[in-house]
């Protein structure tokens, strides 16, 4: 289905494994800050809803989007976390930055989930303009916030299951 059509938050609160002992870090973007603090209120309030203590939600800005992969990275090396959230708002604008930010963004942190054998969440909007951003950040195609936090919690439980097997 389009995301023109889904909500982008809608998913079974009954099928979110218990995030009572994960530690999460999340980076947060400046740029575009209106729609990157509407993520972080929705990765929040997700986290904290899924048990997830607020001392087990540690937050650090950068100051644009290509930044989060250094900020994430930053996380997986001084801090002690099971996932690292990062979020996002590339708007398209009249030059070509926004394919090199995006490019780098995913990249870079598909990279690093290899490096480090924890998930990175790719929580980042890539939109035509700050109307579709908004949408998709506490409007009426729900909140990518929301949706990063939840993967990010399925994805700790995952990883938790293949561990426990050991
Ligand atoms: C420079 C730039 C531009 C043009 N657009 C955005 C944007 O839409 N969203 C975003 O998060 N960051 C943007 N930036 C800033 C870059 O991400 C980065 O911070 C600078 O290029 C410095 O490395």
């Amino acid at each position: 289905m389009a995301s023109s059509q889904k909500n982008l938050s809608s998913f079974d609160s009954s099928s979110i494994p218990d995030a009572g002992k994960m530690r999460f870090g999340v980076v947060v973007s400046e740029w575009n800050t209106e729609i990157t603090e509407s993520l972080y209120n929705g990765v929040y309030e997700t986290l904290i809803s899924g048990g997830c203590k607020k001392e087990n939600i540690l937050r650090k800005n950068v100051p644009g989007s290509f930044e989060l992969p250094a900020g994430a990275l930053f996380f997986a090396e001084y801090e002690d976390v099971d996932a690292v959230i990062c979020l996002g708002c590339v708007i398209q604008g009249e030059t070509r930055h926004f394919e090199f930010i995006c490019q780098a963004v995913s990249n870079g942190l598909i990279s690093l989930s290899v490096k480090f054998g924890i998930p990175f969440i790719f929580g980042v909007l890539t939109t035509n303009n700050v109307k579709q951003a908004k949408e998709r950040s506490g409007g009426k195609l729900g909140n990518k916030g929301i949706e990063a936090a939840v993967t990010a919690i399925k994805m700790v439980a995952l990883q938790q299951e293949f561990e426990n097997r050991k």
